[in-house]
């Protein structure tokens, strides 16, 4: 039995040319700038977002957490959607590490509007933190990876910046949203201060994100990155696939968005497995399996037992991931395993 992991684009393996190009990466100390292949890296990324400059991080966890300590002071406020990976999946590092309080505001699959930010930033007044900083999600994980558009990201941003606080922008997939609406990852960041985005998910990379923004930006950032312990040395290994996978891994993550859509054809005629199709916007599926009669777990359970590997969403909700390494075949026995594990619930049996 071949197992199917679509749990996470995490799980994606480096490809032979990354692998190569770890090889025959030119090393240095980066902690004293003298790494040749993350100079590199860091210049092609920043002139891919149109950005003075850019830094590599170990992650996008990382990469989030040193925006915020380089935008914020401590008892500043973050304005960020309600259930942003930043808020939801970050372990609490804005407040653990950086001080910082979260200000929720309620997204319609992820997006809200200027005027939203309008009514949720705080006024001057003795009482309030100060809000700071507005941090947007493109594409949001827990929506379904859905999408902002460049026009929507101006309004909330030109709100944001209105009211004096900077715009960061958490785009780990930031690369599927520019491919599914077909626009330049350039056309986000004019709108906005930083940008992270992660190396190791859609695009294929063993680790690494990127954060890119202003040159003064930048550099805070670097201090802040050394503070939490991302000084890395002979980073070039980690760089090294980075440029292979911004020069080449791009344009496929279309193939990843195809076999999302496949797998919601697919899965939409089953009545107990329910998919908001208009979220379904790039490479992530999220299903409400409450009308198996199974919690998310015991659906997981089930399919992971058939060598169908899904995450836990929520207690009634499983999601899939597609990227490189899944085809549209792996993606009709998805449906078939899928189908499979129904039955036994429907006649009452669902034993796992
Ligand atoms: N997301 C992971 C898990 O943490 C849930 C996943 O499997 O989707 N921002 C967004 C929008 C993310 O989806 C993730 C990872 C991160 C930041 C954090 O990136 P890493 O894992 O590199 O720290």
């Amino acid at each position: 039995m071949r197992t199917i992991d679509l749990r996470s684009d995490t799980v994606t393996l480096p490809t032979r040319e990354m692998l190569e190009a770890i090889t025959q990466a030119g090393l240095g100390d980066d902690v004293y700038r003298e790494d040749p292949t993350v100079n590199e890296l860091q210049e092609l990324a920043a002139r891919t977002f149109g950005a003075e400059d850019a830094l590599l991080v170990t992650s996008g966890t990382q990469g989030n957490l040193v925006a915020m300590m380089t935008h914020c002071c401590r008892g500043d406020e973050v304005l960020v959607e309600s259930e942003a990976h930043i808020y939801y999946y970050e372990v609490g590092n804005m407040a653990a590490v950086a001080g910082i309080v979260p200000r929720l505001i309620k997204g319609d699959r992820g997006v809200f509007t200027g005027e939203q930010v309008r009514q949720a930033a705080r006024g001057r007044d003795i009482h309030f933190p100060p809000s700071r900083l507005l941090a947007l999600e493109n594409t949001h994980n827990r929506a379904g990876g859905s999408c902002w558009t460049p026009a929507q990201m101006a309004d909330a941003a030109k709100a944001a910046h209105e009211m004096g606080m900077k715009v960061h922008i958490d785009g780990a997939r930031i690369f599927n949203a520019a491919v599914a609406l077909g626009v330049p990852v350039s056309e986000y960041m004019r709108h906005v201060d930083s940008i992270q985005f992660c190396l190791s998910k859609g695009l294929s990379c063993p680790a690494g994100s990127m954060l890119v923004g202003s040159r003064e930006f930048i550099e805070a950032a670097r201090k802040n990155r050394k503070m939490v312990g991302g000084g890395m040395r002979q980073a070039g290994v980690i760089a090294a696939p980075g440029i292979v996978a911004l020069n080449t891994m791009v344009a496929r993550l279309a193939e990843d968005h195809a076999n999302a859509r496949r797998l919601v054809d697919k899965l939409e005629v089953l009545d107990e497995i329910v998919i908001d199709r208009a979220s379904v916007q790039t490479n992530i599926v999220v299903a409400d399996v409450s009308a198996t009669g199974m919690t998310a777990a015991e659906f997981k359970a089930r399919a992971w037992k058939k060598g169908l590997l899904v995450s836990e969403f929520g207690p009634a909700s499983v999601r899939f991931v597609t990227h490189r390494g899944i085809t549209a075949e792996d993606i009709d026995q998805v449906a078939m395993t899928v189908e499979s594990i129904l039955p036994a619930c429907r006649s009452g049996a669902c034993s796992i």
